[in-house]
């Protein structure tokens, strides 16, 4: 019976009693899955049946969807700053240079006017974009590529469009800026694979690939004939060709498979796989979709937990476009 109640006997078990809460802390920032537990305890089956719906619309909504949130956490932390509208005071991110074709915004609208009606002021749209990016990659696989989402993020009362340009990842990096633009934000070069995965769904713009088919030699000549069709060498910058040629609208180890079999369709995605040290991650990851679920799961959680605002910092904004 005592011992519940006795003080700890060695130096060890008091620093971790007194450094534990502190590390815990700094790991996930208060953070937690059951957040909305009493305060909102149907806003994940709201969520989840709202993008169950829109990927059945529209498959490719799920890649949209999915993109928000990385874009969203690598400016200035998983804030919503991504969401905000340009003010009359100055730009917002979703129309900065590299955000130009961000999409989904009025399926994140309807989300959160669901959620105002059911617990109003509760649900940041932070969190709903985290939830909503995990929940489109089970709408395009199964529940086994499911994960559990931290939440308790708040949203950002300003957005910063000067700050898209240095932190999101541009198509045309080499191998060795990718994995600087990851490290800068914590990730390993892995990980940094790993999310790359994200881009077995969606879609990318002729503009954002033509030097690739017109003038790099390490992709598959006939994968290059036929993109040419739709992406003339000048003109057509807003065309369309899928991420993953094999299987668009699946989440799933297609996008390794391909960029061994020089299918990458931007410059970054076949840097992963051009003789350098990331070789052997991408092969692993094609044919071993255990790993890949692994690994994709655990790099989600993390991106996650990019600076977000908890306690009484930022706030619950009632419509994700602006400030309350
Ligand atoms: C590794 C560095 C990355 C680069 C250079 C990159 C770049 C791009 C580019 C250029 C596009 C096409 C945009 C367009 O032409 O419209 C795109 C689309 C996409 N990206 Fe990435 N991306 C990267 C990492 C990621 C990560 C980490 C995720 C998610 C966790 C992600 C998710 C997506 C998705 C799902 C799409 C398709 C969106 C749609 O169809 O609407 N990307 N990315
Ligand atoms: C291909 O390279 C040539 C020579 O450097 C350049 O003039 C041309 O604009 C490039 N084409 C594309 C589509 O990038
Ligand atoms: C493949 O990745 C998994 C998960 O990261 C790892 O445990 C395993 O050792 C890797 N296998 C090889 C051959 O690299
Ligand atoms: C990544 C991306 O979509 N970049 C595009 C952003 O918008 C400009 C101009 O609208 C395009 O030229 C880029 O290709």
């Amino acid at each position: 019976m005592a011992r519940y109640y006795s003080i700890p006997s060695n130096l060890t078990t008091i620093k971790f009693c007194l450094l534990f809460p502190l590390l815990v802390g700094m790991v996930s920032a208060q953070l937690s899955s059951d957040f909305y537990a009493t305060s909102c305890p149907n806003a994940l089956s709201t969520i989840k049946s709202a993008v169950e719906s829109a990927v059945s619309s529209e498959a490719r909504m799920g890649a949209s969807l999915l993109r928000l949130h990385f874009h969203d956490c690598f400016v200035n932390g998983c804030d919503a700053s991504v969401l905000l509208d340009d003010t009359t005071t100055g730009q917002g991110e979703k129309n900065a240079t590299p955000n130009a074709s961000l999409r989904g915004f009025e399926v994140i609208d309807t989300i959160k006017s669901k959620l105002e009606n059911l617990c109003p002021g509760v649900v940041s749209c932070a969190d709903i974009l985290a939830v909503v990016a995990r929940d489109s990659v089970v709408a395009l696989s199964a529940p086994i590529w499911s994960w559990p989402v931290d939440l308790g993020r708040r949203d950002s009362i300003t957005a910063s469009s000067a700050a898209v340009n240095s932190n999101i990842p541009s198509p045309t990096l080499d191998l060795s800026g990718l994995i600087n633009a990851f490290s800068y934000k914590g990730f390993t070069a892995k990980e940094m694979v790993a999310l790359s995965g994200s881009h077995t769904i969606g879609q990318a713009t002729c503009g954002n690939f033509r030097t690739r088919i017109y003038n790099e030699t390490n992709i598959d000549s006939s994968y290059a004939t036929s993109l040419k069709s739709n992406c003339p060498s000048t003109g057509g910058d807003s065309n369309l060709a899928p991420l993953d040629v094999t299987s668009p609208t699946s989440f799933d180890t297609a996008y390794y498979t391909n960029l061994i079999n020089k299918k990458g369709l931007l410059h970054s995605d076949q840097q992963l796989f051009s003789g350098g040290s990331t070789d052997s991650i991408v092969t692993n990851y094609s044919n071993n979709v255990g790993a890949l679920i692994t690994d994709f799961a655990n790099a989600m959680v993390k991106m996650g937990r990019l600076s977000p605002l908890t306690g009484t910092s930022g706030q619950i904004r009632k419509n994700c476009r602006k400030a309350n």
